[in-house]
């Protein structure tokens, strides 16, 4: 059978955006460096942040910078950011900041035999699936810490679908990222957007949020 026509064998979720809302987070912790730094940085900038890499994001905060910073200096602005972002995960972050209807979703596709897996960009994955209570419950794992390109190339999503012994065709990405969306059409695989990227043409399905999608099963 040709795999771009068989059935769906896995789903592969974006983290950030899609499963929990530590997008808010990262604003809070990119909004007080930016503060901190004298760069004007709003919820608008905010949204191109969606899915890339830190060190990117950080780029782009600083289109809007007075000044201009040394690669050190860079990594030093990148590192008190993530200082930021870990402290509210570790106070804020709770099971109960699961989205609505990812939780059902889940169940209902492990039931139906589905492989679940992660693909994000994020080095903090494995503190954020351990605060939400989802440490462990992927069968696949793919996230910032094992890639060297971040989205939209397609290499998280193509690992993702390596550690499940799948062809990307075979797998569904879950995204809310326009970088997420790109990477997972780049990888060859049909995209589900959500959210932030619930209108992107490129996407294969388009969907306001989970719980909707958890309702049609
Ligand atoms: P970190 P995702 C992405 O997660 C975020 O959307 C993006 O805003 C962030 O810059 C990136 O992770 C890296 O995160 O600084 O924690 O390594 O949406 O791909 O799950
Ligand atoms: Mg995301």
């Amino acid at each position: 059978m040709n795999p771009a026509t068989g059935p769906i064998k896995a789903w592969i979720f974006d983290l950030d955006g899609v499963i929990v809302s530590t997008d808010e987070y990262h604003y809070l912790g990119w909004k007080r460096l930016a503060d901190e730094e004298g760069v004007d940085f709003d919820r608008h900038v905010n949204e191109r942040l969606r899915g890339v890499s830190r060190m990117e994001s950080l780029g782009i905060l600083l289109e809007k910078s007075p000044r201009a910073y040394t690669s050190d200096e860079k990594t030093a602005l990148a590192t008190r950011k993530n200082g930021y972002y870990k402290e509210l995960l570790l106070t804020r972050l709770r099971p109960e900041d699961i989205l609505p209807g990812v939780l059902s979703l889940l169940r209902q596709l492990r039931v139906r035999g589905i492989k679940l897996a992660i693909g994000s960009s994020s080095r903090n994955s494995p503190t954020i699936l351990e605060r939400i209570g989802l440490a462990g419950y992927f069968d696949a794992e793919a996230d910032g810490n094992h890639i060297t390109r971040s989205k939209p190339d397609p290499e998280v999503f193509l690992l993702a679908a390596r550690k499940l012994g799948l062809q990307p065709a075979d797998c569904l990405v879950v995204e809310d990222a326009a970088a997420g969306v790109e990477a997972a059409v780049a990888g060859g695989m049909p995209v589900l957007a959500v959210g932030s990227a619930g209108s992107d043409p490129r996407a294969t399905l388009r969907a306001a949020d989970l719980q909707l999608v958890a309702r049609l099963f």
